[in-house]
């Protein structure tokens, strides 16, 4: 059967997960810093998401995490001698680029890149743009491996195109799919793309944040859809509200989600709003849009902000249902909870919430959306796919082994120099690369 469906790939949390507070703007980022992470207990929070959505009987897939610390780039800054010792003079000279270089953030696939479905673009073929993420240095680092890793996962030319990241220039500033949702009737259709910017690149007259960075510019999304070769009457831009951004709305997924004909979001997750639900409304096209809108009066934005509300996943579990995915902490806060048992028991497609312990990537911001990238498929697409790198049974029992393996139960930022750290991170993706099928993916496999 030729069926379309929407596939999510969740960032494999990497050996390094730490809390370095390198985020200005993201405010669990910012509170957590020094405190000790729980690689392990990450790792397997997330895989455990992963398995019950392959249990629903979604299709779900996996991303490798990145090489850290990336010696690579601290060569790139001046430390020199043996991989030890550029770890030593990088941590007694500037321990917060140590920080920076071994950040687990590829986690957060949501921000790896923009992807626009076949059905939506005139190649007739699945587009990737890796974010350059360059508001953030730690995350600029990311892009060049992260499109490897796309290819290795997407490889098939008649199916998949690739494009570079656009210039790393903060004009271009782009934090994919993060910013980015999708609206359609069913998978298979052509969607409506909608495009959610910070702030303007060339015009310092327009509304922007004064107290955090507006990470991502309306000029950036604009070419992610020219490249993608977009039909512009059924591509939307809007722009987030400045307001909530210097709230902590550092990407528009911390305050609105979408799919297929459901959007949900704060009523000041936008500029010009009532113009923006115009705009998608008639891009869209047909009178079954639903905009599901929560007023300041019943959750405010910093406690949608605490609670990740917004960042939750909707799935589809038949033609008009859904199941809203959220974190731990949306049961946590009883205004919430509240909230959301009234948004299943009312008349809309949500009718079902499913509850996730997620506490060790929340507390740097990452909650259930900002761990997946949504890739739509058909299933010629999809049996183009790496196979290695969807979820079932025996991969999932098998990842979980090699994290129990390879990963730490504690770490510190003074961990972060052990030269130990280094051979055990590399030691587990050597193995990884061989279980999900990816090739020598990463610098070190290429001595
Ligand atoms: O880019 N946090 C990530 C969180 C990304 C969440 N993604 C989405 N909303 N889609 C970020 O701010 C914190 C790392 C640290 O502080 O150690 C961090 O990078």
């Amino acid at each position: 059967m030729n069926k379309t469906v929407e596939a999510n790939f969740d960032g494999l949390v990497g050996p390094t997960h730490n809390y370095a507070g390198l985020s200005l703007g993201n405010i669990a980022s910012t509170h957590h810093q020094s405190a000790p992470s729980n690689p392990k207990q990450a790792a397997l929070q997330g895989l455990a998401k992963m398995k019950a959505l392959h249990d629903m009987g979604l299709v779900q897939g996996v991303l490798a995490p990145q090489e850290r610390p990336d010696v690579y780039t601290l060569r790139k800054l001046g430390f020199s001698g043996s991989d030890e010792q550029v770890l030593a003079e990088a941590s007694r000279q500037a321990p917060t680029i140590l920080a920076a270089c071994s950040s687990a953030s590829t986690m957060w696939t949501a921000n790896a890149a923009t992807v626009s479905p076949s059905a939506d673009t005139t190649s007739g073929t699945v587009h990737f743009t890796p974010a350059n993420l360059c508001n953030k240095f730690h995350r600029s680092i990311e892009h060049e491996i992260t499109g490897r890793i796309l290819k290795a996962v997407f490889s098939s030319e008649e199916h998949f195109t690739h494009h570079p990241a656009l210039f790393s220039t903060s004009h271009f500033g782009d934090e994919g799919a993060a910013n980015h949702t999708r609206f359609c009737q069913n998978y298979g259709d052509e969607g409506v793309e909608f495009f959610v910017y910070g702030r303007y690149s060339f015009d310092d007259a327009r509304p922007a944040p004064t107290k955090f960075p507006a990470r991502q510019t309306l000029e950036a999304s604009q070419a992610v859809a020219r490249n993608h070769q977009l039909n512009t009457r059924r591509t939307v831009f809007a722009q987030q509200n400045p307001e909530v951004i210097d709230q902590g709305v550092f990407h528009n997924d911390v305050i609105a989600v979408g799919n297929r004909n459901v959007l949900f979001c704060h009523e000041k997750a936008f500029l010009n709003q009532a113009q923006v639900y115009n705009d998608l409304k008639n891009a869209y096209g047909r009178d079954d849009f639903c905009i599901i809108e929560v007023p300041e009066s019943q959750i405010r934005v910093e406690t949608a902000v605490k609670s990740y509300l917004f960042n939750s996943q909707l799935l589809s579990t038949s033609d008009r249902d859904m199941t809203i995915v959220v974190p731990s902490d949306c049961q946590s806060d009883r205004q919430v909870a509240t909230y959301l048992e009234g948004l299943v028991a009312s008349d809309n497609p949500i009718n079902d919430i499913k509850v996730f312990d997620l506490r060790q990537s929340m507390n740097n911001g990452g909650g259930p959306a900002c761990l997946r990238l949504r890739v739509v498929l058909t299933s010629e697409e999809l049996a183009a796919t790496n196979q290695a790198c969807l979820i079932n049974d025996t991969l999932y029992t098998t990842l979980c082994h090699w994290v129990e393996k390879h990963y730490r139960d504690r770490l510190t930022e003074a961990d972060l120099a052990d030269p130990e750290l280094l051979i055990e991170s590399r030691t587990a993706l050597d193995e990884l690369t061989g279980l999900l099928k990816l090739g020598s993916i990463y610098q070190f496999q290429q001595v």
